[in-house]
């Protein structure tokens, strides 16, 4: 409808810069204390910052945006959360088991990835394991012939989804649990599950760790020490060694990182940045993981778990309990649109399949996103960029009356001719505006066609380039020729999406009120939501 718009950029000036030389001085500061960084990330390309930068790989993983996990063993069978580990294996006894159906589903859903218990906390492995009996191979399951982690990565591999595996590193079954035997075994199981099975693109190492069990009949509790137990450097070396394009999942991460809670909320505030020595594997800090740190040593992407049901198997009484779509669109704008991945779990039923209301729900969900963000305001969007002659500008020439910060405005939009912020407005995150100055602060006016609709609104910065942005806000401007705020927000990331009461207009405002470094914008979107957003 509108399809075209005008930028006007430009940028706090010189009496802005002096009334925030402090923040200058602090950023210098980040930029010393970032240079240690993530083993495969380092400085960010292309700018004179030295903010932590993520590796490819981790942009890839987060443009998944939405994956999802399947917790399937035992306990879908004796209706329990957590199995004690003397589970007989004659329970695991699924009647239509189809993976395909799961692929399906996730696939339907838009999940891009799965995630697959091969081993949870009671210790019982989906896969025939060579190291133990306690698997599907003394289960009736196909008469102990079957492999449910081969059919789960064949059927992610025909449905176009990347794989995943959990492996519980506490084993309630395993009589060694606690000793260093048992760091063999583990480590014996990834080998098998990291060599036989393709590519794996994530493992997932989770933080509940030591407490009772049966441990082969000791029937006992068996504490062990979270930071030395599992020797977690070498394992990570060893999983790497195997498979060294796959991303590693943890509370600590090296590559992708819990955000404190099951709710999948990331934090409002939520840097990917966050320093590797304030975490510990099942020990950190959550307020510190939900909000990440801008002066992080580590790039560490947040993923962010939840369940469609309660509970992470499943239990025929919460049935009723599933998820709505709505519910699931809440959750994507707590996650997604706050710089995380949305890990969300489906989990099978006694039939071995994913159940009918959930299979709805997650569709229903994926209808309603994409009804969402079918339509970009700013997609065909044309780009002026201005220069001290412009009116709108906070620190225009029309407040302004010091030479001083108009000269430097009219030397900013020189340099910006050869930057062009078109590339906000392509919808390709990959292409950037960056701000050719040293400073903190950016203003930027959105100039519609005519009046327009819209209640969300994305930002997207270039995460190639590291996170910058730490605070900013929007207005928009009324007939009358008013500027109104209607939305703030500190960090934005890979991806931020803001929901606002519906605004009619045809100017906007975007002040970028503090970045560590020159702000850069990589996608700026405009969009109306589906009426079926409504909870
Ligand atoms: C937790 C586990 O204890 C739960 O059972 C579930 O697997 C969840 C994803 O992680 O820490």
């Amino acid at each position: 409808m509108f399809l075209t718009m005008t930028f006007v950029i430009s940028f706090s000036l010189a009496g802005f810069f002096r009334l925030f030389g402090g923040q200058d001085e602090k950023i210098q500061g980040s930029i010393l204390v970032n240079l240690a960084c993530h083993p495969e990330s380092g400085k960010a390309p292309g700018s004179e910052s030295e903010r932590v930068a993520p590796s490819p790989g981790q942009v890839e993983y987060q443009k998944m945006e939405t994956v999802g996990f399947i917790h399937f063993t035992v306990n879908t069978f004796t209706d329990k959360e957590w199995g004690y580990g003397d589970e007989e294996p004659a329970l695991f006894d699924p009647t239509e088991l189809d993976a395909e159906q799961w692929a399906r589903v996730a696939r339907d859903g838009g999940l891009k990835q799965l995630i697959l218990t091969a081993k949870h906390h009671d210790g019982f492995c989906l896969w025939p394991s060579a190291y133990t009996e306690h698997s599907v191979k003394n289960s009736p399951y196909k008469n102990g012939k079957g492999d449910v982690v081969r059919e789960f990565v064949d059927a992610c591999r025909k449905f176009g989804l990347k794989v995943g595996i959990y492996l519980s590193p506490w084993d309630r079954n395993h009589p060694e649990y606690g000793r260093p035997a048992y760091i063999t075994y583990y480590r014996n199981q990834l080998k098998e599950l990291l060599t036989g099975y393709g590519t794996i693109n994530e493992i997932w190492f989770d933080g509940a760790n030591g407490g009772d069990g049966w441990y082969g009949g000791a029937d006992e509790e068996r504490r062990i020490d979270r930071k030395t137990y599992y020797d977690w450097e070498n394992t990570f070396a060893l999983v790497k060694e195997l498979q060294p394009g796959i991303k590693i999942f943890s509370g600590a991460g090296p590559d992708i990182r819990w955000v404190g809670n099951e709710k999948g909320f990331a934090g409002e505030t939520f840097w990917s940045t966050i320093s590797g020595d304030r975490l510990v594997i099942g020990n950190s800090d959550r307020e510190y993981l939900n909000r990440g740190d801008p002066e992080g040593n580590r790039w560490i992407v947040g993923q962010c778990d939840v369940s469609i049901r309660p509970g992470w198997f499943y239990h025929a009484d919460e049935d009723s309990l599933v998820k709505s779509p709505q519910q699931l669109v809440d959750i994507y704008y707590k996650s997604v649109g706050r710089n995380g991945v949305l890990l969300l779990n489906l989990p099978p039923d006694r039939r071995g399949l994913i159940h009918e209301t959930d299979a709805a729900s997650l569709r229903a969900f994926r209808q309603i996103i994409d009804r969402t963000f079918a339509t970009d305001l700013g997609e065909e969007a044309s780009v002026r960029i201005a220069g001290r002659d412009e009116p709108g500008m906070h620190n225009g020439p029309e407040k302004s009356g010091n030479g001083e910060r108009t000269e430097s405005c009219v030397k900013v939009a020189e340099k910006m001719t050869g930057n062009d912020p078109d590339k906000m407005m392509d919808g390709d995150p990959e292409t950037y505006w960056i701000a050719d100055t040293t400073e903190s602060q950016a203003e930027m006016i959105i100039e519609l066609d005519g009046p327009a609709t819209f209640d969300r609104i994305m930002l997207q910065e270039p995460i190639l380039i590291g996170q910058r942005i730490s605070s900013f806000y929007l207005e928009a401007e009324d007939p009358e020729g008013v500027w109104n705020e209607i939305v703030r927000g500190t960090t934005i990331g890979y991806k931020r999406i803001l929901r606002t009461a519906p605004v009619t207009t045809s100017r906007l405002r975007l002040v970028i009120e503090n970045s560590y470094g020159p702000p850069a914008i990589a996608n700026i979107g405009l969009f109306l939501s589906s009426e079926r957003e409504i909870l």
